[in-house]
């Protein structure tokens, strides 16, 4: 039998959808969701190994331009997977297409996309009218030069298995790259750190999901059903701090609670979480403290 097997890049500005398109083509929650922007900071692999083919999906950081080090990170992260891509998703939400913007981001993202197989995904189109969506693809066949176009929910699932069989058709003949289970590049401490950062960005407001940076320190197996997990937060200011940790620790001891609940169902284990919150002054910008803790939460 021909295997098929390829790599497809999720690309996009900050809150288009793009975690939400990975989860939905996977049909599983691995990269984390939520209504605010900057969401992932890393990019993600999750891998759909099915019949005679196998997709490597790449999620990644929203396009913005860095105001600091670690948007600089972000951007990098967008680079390097572009590199490796058979085709790129560039998703955009449907009820919002800045044609200027998808101009601006095809100029600057230029000598890694030229050569590339491109499909511009409307996402959303959940939340719009079906007949404001007919000026908007006419305006894209017009004046770009997409692949496909093609309308979606990602969260409904609405015209999604239609984007797969599209996206299947530009996946070239080759040997699998994984073994079928794998399902992530990722290692498992990698997701503990995720869940803890979805919860902060549930929990807290205005700029402290931005100034935050998770670390999980230990993570060890007592015994056969109980892991320790250690995680430090580090923030960018001493007010910040005392916000996470809130009146007599409760806000930290709900955070915890939440965090621990879901990495139990993630690691199906009883967890011990211990979080610790640090304070390290304007981390986002000091590249030496963002490469260690990157390189020590995605071990490779
Ligand atoms: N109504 C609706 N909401 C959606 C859809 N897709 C995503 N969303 C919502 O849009 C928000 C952002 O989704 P994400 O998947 O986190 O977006 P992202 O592009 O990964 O964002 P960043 O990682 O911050 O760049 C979340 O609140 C999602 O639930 C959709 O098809 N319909
Ligand atoms: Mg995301």
């Amino acid at each position: 039998m021909n295997t098929r097997s390829g790599f497809v890049v999720i690309f996009g500005k900050p809150n288009a959808g793009k975690s939400t398109l990975l989860n939905s083509l996977l049909n599983y929650n691995l990269s984390i969701v939520n209504r605010k922007v900057q969401t992932t900071r890393d990019r993600i692999m999750g891998i759909l190994t099915e019949d005679n083919y196998q997709i490597i999906f790449i999620d990644t950081p929203g396009i913005l331009e860095p105001k600091y080090e670690l948007q600089n990170y972000m951007v990098s992260e967008i680079r390097t997977s572009l590199v490796e891509a058979d085709l790129v998703i560039h998703i955009v939400d449907a009820a919002k297409v800045n044609f200027e913007d998808i101009k601006k981001v095809n100029e600057d993202y230029k000598e890694l996309l030229s050569d590339k197989k491109k499909i511009i995904v409307l996402n959303k189109i959940d939340l719009m009218k079906k007949d404001n969506l007919l000026p908007v693809i006419q305006k894209l066949i017009n004046e770009f030069n997409y692949n496909e176009i093609i309308p979606v929910s990602a969260l409904k699932k609405e015209n999604t298995d239609e984007l797969k069989k599209v996206i299947l058709s530009y996946i070239p003949e080759g040997h699998f790259f994984y073994d079928s289970e794998t399902l992530t590049d990722k290692p498992e401490k990698f997701f503990v750190n995720e869940i803890i950062r979805e919860k902060i960005l549930d929990m807290y407001h205005e700029e402290i999901p931005y100034s935050v940076m998770v670390d999980v320190t230990e993570f060890k197996e007592r015994s056969n059903d109980l892991t320790y997990i250690g995680a430090e937060i580090t923030v960018e200011r001493e007010t910040q701090k005392i916000i996470i940790i809130g009146n007599k620790g409760a806000n930290l001891r709900k955070l915890g609670e939440r965090s621990r609940n879901e990495i139990e169902k993630f690691l199906n284990k009883k967890v011990y979480l211990e979080l610790f919150v640090k304070v390290r002054k304007d981390w986002r910008n000091n590249k030496k403290f963002i490469k260690d803790k990157m390189i020590s939460n995605n071990p490779s």
